[in-house]
């Protein structure tokens, strides 16, 4: 069944933000958002396994679903929503057998050719990007734009299309507009830890206001 995302899927960064990721969770539950993202690529597997429970604990009291990035492991272990995988995890079908088909998993790709690829394997959505220039993560992939990823929404038949990469208050709207069903963002969200529930609320008003208002324009 084709999995319903919510209009924005934040993403946690614990070196950016200077918090543990239940502490950010927490705060963007606060601000409403109903799908996070746990990503750590600094932290030991025992300290994010220590941290993910912690978080995945927030969610559930709070009826948010939980994705872990990368470790398939550490999802399956703490029995997390999903997992999201990158090109260079673990092949998406031996995820697949592990999990079981119901628990999520989502796939990055950087370019139609990926895009295509990916429409075939056994994928919950599909993660595009980065659409924008982005300083959160390390060595990214060639900046897509948003002409690419409308290509890939029209081409990638029912899958559910996650935008990431330099997403802003200024262009949220813009990328929904251009195709994709949500928008993923890290630095926008979580940069400053007081704002985190602030920015999530924001973030989401501005973007169920696109349903409603689909001629809005941009926010000046
Ligand atoms: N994959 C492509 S861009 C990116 C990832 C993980 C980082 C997105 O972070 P931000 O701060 O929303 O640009
Ligand atoms: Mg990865």
């Amino acid at each position: 069944m084709r999995l319903d995302l919510p209009k924005i899927y934040p993403i946690t960064d614990t070196r950016l933000s200077g918090l543990s990721h239940a502490g950010q969770v927490a705060r963007l539950i606060e601000g409403g958002a109903s799908l996070i993202q746990l990503r750590d690529k600094l932290s030991a597997p025992r300290e994010f396994y220590r941290e993910a429970a912690a978080a995945l604990q927030i969610a559930r009291d709070h009826g948010a679903r939980l994705i872990i990035n990368d470790r398939v492991d550490i999802a399956l272990a703490l029995k997390a929503d999903g997992v999201h995988l990158g090109q260079t995890d673990i092949p998406v079908a031996a995820a697949r057998r592990l999990l079981g088909k119901e628990t999520i998993i989502g796939f990055s790709t950087h370019n139609m050719e990926q895009a295509k690829l990916a429409a075939n394997l056994p994928v919950d959505y599909l993660a595009f990007g980065p659409i924008f220039p982005t300083s959160t993560k390390e060595n990214p992939e060639p900046v897509t734009g948003l002409v690419a990823m409308s290509e890939v929404a029209t081409s990638k038949g029912s899958l559910p299309l996650v935008a990431i990469g330099g997403i802003t208050f200024e262009n949220a709207r813009e990328v929904l507009k251009a195709g994709a069903d949500t928008v993923a963002v890290i630095a926008e969200l979580v940069a400053d830890p007081r704002k985190i529930a602030e920015n999530t609320s924001r973030m989401l008003a501005l973007l169920s206001l696109i349903s409603l208002m689909p001629n809005l324009s941009s926010p000046g």
